[in-house]
């Protein structure tokens, strides 16, 4: 029955229309069609004016409703940067913005076609071709070195004294891996992930494996003011590592190691102060459409101080520990099939 009138209401609207348009072809006959056409843009070029002015006024208006809703303060020194960079590219691209709209929409209500003006044939000028060509293409690649010049911050190898953590999507959740008491992760080959007792697929065949920690509860702890390299991966699909509050993203790809390295520069309790918010928590949301469950990939990171987190891993217990039932480790003397192992190693040994 909706769909009948739904139809109907339809074929309606087109009945309407053609009568409007029937009307008013046979007022312009009526009248004659320059008088017609003379109201017709007189009209269009206020409606030009007003469209502009609501369209400013709309900006404004989500501006200030919606400015409760940003992200706080950046947690990260790279997020600080990135934060100029985006307030600086706003700034250059709202001014170029503003004037060119004043200018186009102004000039459709001044310039509209009377019968006291005949157009002006200007069809090109070198000078001015040179001017609105140079001047974007300078603004453009300033903008363009500066996003350069912080990505590769981003991605350039951390600096020496950096905790590294890996950081592997699944659908649908992060797994996190922390190095252990030695430093470095272990090997580890998708072959032998297991969801029983092998999540990450860790080579038992390799020692470095033995003391790395999966993070039971699948949180992200890092050290206020130390940088941190995260090694990022994905069991399945693409997924993404967004990290908001740091101002950091990285895609988690199947097969490939990406990494980023970032700085904390706030405790979540300090963040809990700046917000306001006593439930605030820093969290790895998914950036990556990754599957039905996409939107459940919600991690938690957690910002604590050296003795806070130094407290924390001292109840962490290595994964090898938790999973040493016979059928995880290799019994002695049992030849393991020789495997390939992603790059994890080699990153990690730099
Ligand atoms: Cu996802």
């Amino acid at each position: 029955m909706s769909g009948l009138l739904s139809i109907v209401l339809i074929g309606l609207v087109f009945v309407i229309i053609y009568q409007i348009a029937k009307a008013s072809e046979y007022s312009t006959i009526l009248r004659g069609e320059e008088k017609i056409n003379a109201r017709v843009n007189r009209t269009m070029a206020i409606l030009l004016v007003i469209f502009f002015l609501l369209g400013l006024y709309g900006i404004w208006l989500c501006h200030t409703s919606l400015m409760d809703r940003l992200l706080p303060v950046s947690a990260s020194e790279h997020g600080v940067k990135y934060d100029s960079m985006f307030l600086t590219t706003l700034v250059v691209t709202g001014i170029v913005f503003f004037l060119t709209q004043t200018v186009l929409f102004w000039f459709a209500y001044k310039y509209q076609s009377t019968e006291k003006r005949t157009a002006f044939f200007y069809p090109h000028n070198n000078k001015l071709e040179l001017i609105w060509t140079t001047i974007p293409a300078i603004a453009m690649a300033a903008l363009v070195a500066i996003g350069l010049r912080n990505w590769s911050l981003m991605t350039d190898a951390a600096p020496k004294d950096a905790m590294i953590v890996e950081v592997v999507g699944k659908q649908f959740n992060w797994l996190i891996r922390y190095p252990g008491k030695d430093g470095v992760l272990g090997k580890r080959d998708f072959r032998k992930i297991n969801d029983a007792n092998n999540v990450l697929g860790l080579d038992w065949n390799d020692k470095d494996n033995m003391d790395d920690i999966i993070a039971q509860n699948g949180e992200l702890h890092l050290v206020v003011n130390k940088p941190v390299s995260l090694i990022i991966g994905s069991r399945d699909v693409i997924h993404d590592v967004g990290l908001a509050h740091f101002r950091m993203k990285m895609d988690a790809v199947p097969g490939i190691i990406t990494t980023m390295w970032f700085k904390p520069t706030i405790t979540t309790e300090e963040m809990k102060k700046i917000t306001g918010n006593k439930d605030f928590v820093y969290e790895i949301s998914c950036d990556q459409m990754c599957g039905k469950g996409h939107y459940s990939m919600r991690g938690t990171v957690i910002v604590e101080t050296q003795a806070e987190y130094d407290a924390w891993m001292a109840k962490q217990q290595s994964y090898y520990a938790l999973n040493n039932a016979p059928a995880a480790a290799p019994a002695s003397g049992e030849a393991q099939p020789e495997v390939k192992t992603d790059s994890v190693k080699a990153i990690t040994m730099k």
